[in-house]
């Protein structure tokens, strides 16, 4: 096929600097595109754009890592839990964490970056994870509240992904749901139990937690819309369905009506219905907070990430091990 040099505009946004294109290439790009317009799946195997190729890498890895370092703060309740329902529970739900990174780290992989990159991005600080695990767990209610409302924040971000464009992101995220959905109904089983049946002061534990993980949570959906430098793209490609203000607002509406389930009020004295709107406004999010701890500088970002590298570091002799095991029997497979 011949091919033609043009001098076309960047499409991805950033550094401003012409690229050169291929009519060949700007070809697959229209059709690409096209796909995208037509509400098509791409799969690995097919064309796509560099910058869609990077921003998936990118959304795809922050969101293993979120998954793998948020093991952290609950598996250290795993040996505090209360009861042996308690402990099989928080164990089965901190297993599904690490299993739901190894999913994402997969689909990750088949858009060509090695696990090993995606992990060295991790540990050496260049890649994000999302900002709540940068908080402490100081109590068992905050294995509860982690269930209610961080998963309950996850599953409202993530039911939109199980339609993203990309495909294997797409089924990863079917599962994943349904395993969230479980974290959810027990965090807020274990919180109920502890209002309906507890005492005074396992009430008091419940709603102090409640006011400490409230706003992280608000955070979690990213910045407001219109700071948010990745979504009009994002959108544009149909990675993102919904927008992180839409995310934010419905988790907002749905968690009112749990909370009063529950009997906990929620820290904010700004948030009321609002008859015009249809939903519920609330107070001003302090953004500087959420840039300091997405920026590193969160209560337990040195502790979560150096727990992250330790644990890599003593599995080296794990996978040198595997390594030495697969390089002595491959002479033998490819033998028989
Ligand atoms: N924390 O342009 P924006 C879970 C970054 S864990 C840290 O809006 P985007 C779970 C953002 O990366 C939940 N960083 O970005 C696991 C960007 O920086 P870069 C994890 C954040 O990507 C265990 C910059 O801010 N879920 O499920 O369009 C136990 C500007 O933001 C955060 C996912 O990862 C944050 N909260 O939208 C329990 C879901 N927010 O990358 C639960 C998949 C923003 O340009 N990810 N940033 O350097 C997404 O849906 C999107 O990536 C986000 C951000 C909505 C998070």
């Amino acid at each position: 096929m011949y091919t033609q040099a043009m001098d076309t505009m960047a499409r991805e946004p950033g550094d401003g600097k012409k690229v050169i294109r291929s009519a060949e290439e700007a070809l697959l790009e229209e059709r690409f595109e096209a796909r995208i317009d037509d509400g098509e799946f791409i799969e690995a195997k097919d064309w796509m754009p560099e910058h869609y190729r990077k921003t998936l890498v990118r959304q795809i890895s922050q969101h293993a890592h979120s998954e793998i370092v948020g093991m952290l703060p609950e598996g250290n309740w795993i040996t505090r839990a209360p009861t042996l329902k308690r402990k099989a529970i928080l164990l089965a739900k901190v297993q599904d964490e690490g299993g739901h990174g190894l999913y994402l780290y997969a689909a990750a992989e088949t858009l060509g970056t090695s696990r090993d990159q995606l992990l060295d991005a991790l540990h050496t600080g260049r890649a994000k994870y999302s900002s709540i695990f940068n908080y402490p767990t100081l109590t068992w209610a905050d294995m509860g509240t982690i269930g209610w409302l961080v998963d309950g924040a996850a599953i409202m971000n993530q039911v939109p992904i199980c339609r993203c464009s990309y495909a294997p992101y797409a089924r990863a995220m079917i599962r994943i749901c349904r395993e969230e959905s479980f974290h959810q109904r027990q965090g807020y089983e274990a919180l109920l139990t502890m209002m309906q049946h507890g005492t005074e002061a396992q009430r008091a534990m419940v709603q102090d937690s409640v006011n400490r993980w409230w706003w992280p949570c608000l955070m979690m959906f990213g910045p407001p819309d219109d700071q948010s430098p990745n979504s009009a793209q994002s959108m544009r490609w149909g990675i993102k369905r919904v927008s992180n203000d839409e995310l934010r607002q419905k988790f907002v509406d749905a968690t009112v009506e749990q909370a009063k389930v529950l009997g906990v009020t929620l820290p904010d004295p700004d948030l009321k219905w609002n008859e015009a709107r249809q939903h519920h406004d609330f107070g001003t999010i302090d953004w500087s907070e959420f840039w300091r701890v997405v920026g590193g500088d969160g209560p337990c970002n040195q502790e979560r990430l150096g727990a992250r590298v330790k644990a890599w570091e003593d599995g080296a002799w794990v996978r040198e091990a595997a390594l030495a095991h697969a390089a002595k029997h491959t002479p033998l497979q490819q033998a028989a």
